[in-house]
């Protein structure tokens, strides 16, 4: 089954948004099968978003990345990288479709909310990045049967 790697952002933290965040993942069924609060240090930041060194706003993105809590998960489901980045909405909140997560509460690309893994291989490497294996919890959900075939 498909994981992603999933942060809600410190500007969604600040802005008491995590339950809504996190109801928007599970609501469609993604099946979160790993959870924790935590405040990234910069070391892990310049790891997690190690594909934009360089670029113009990598400093500002480590800043802010790093500027308050982040609720980091892990989120398993059939097409869970996907699922989990159509139901984030375009990098930049203003293109974003309405009903998205970035559009209905963002506006700025720096300010987005939330983070989700881009592919399989980048999401192995962030839940590694991110969780121990004994922190990843293989439950078996009742509501499964009415949400899989
Ligand atoms: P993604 O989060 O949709 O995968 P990426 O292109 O991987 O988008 O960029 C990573 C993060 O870097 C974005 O979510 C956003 O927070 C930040 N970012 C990207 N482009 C810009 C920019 O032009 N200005 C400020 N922040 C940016
Ligand atoms: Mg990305």
């Amino acid at each position: 089954m498909d994981r992603t790697l999933i942060i809600v952002k410190p500007d969604a933290v600040q802005r008491g948004l995590i339950g809504e965040i996190i109801a928007r993942f599970e609501g469609r069924g993604l099946k979160i099968v790993g959870m924790k609060l935590m405040q990234i240090d910069e070391a892990l930041a310049r790891r997690h978003y190690g594909v934009h060194e360089g670029k113009p706003f990598f400093e500002g993105l480590i800043r802010y990345i790093t500027s308050a809590p982040v609720v980091v998960m892990v989120l398993q489901g059939p097409g869970a990288i996907e699922a989990a980045r159509s139901t984030m909405g375009a990098t930049n909140p203003v293109q974003a479709a309405p009903g998205t997560i970035r559009a209905d509460y963002g506006l700025e690309i720096g300010r987005n909310l939330v983070h989700g893994s881009d592919g399989p291989e980048t999401a192995r490497k962030e839940i590694d990045l991110f969780f121990r294996e004994e922190e990843l919890v293989d439950w078996a959900r009742e509501a499964d049967r009415w949400i899989l075939e």
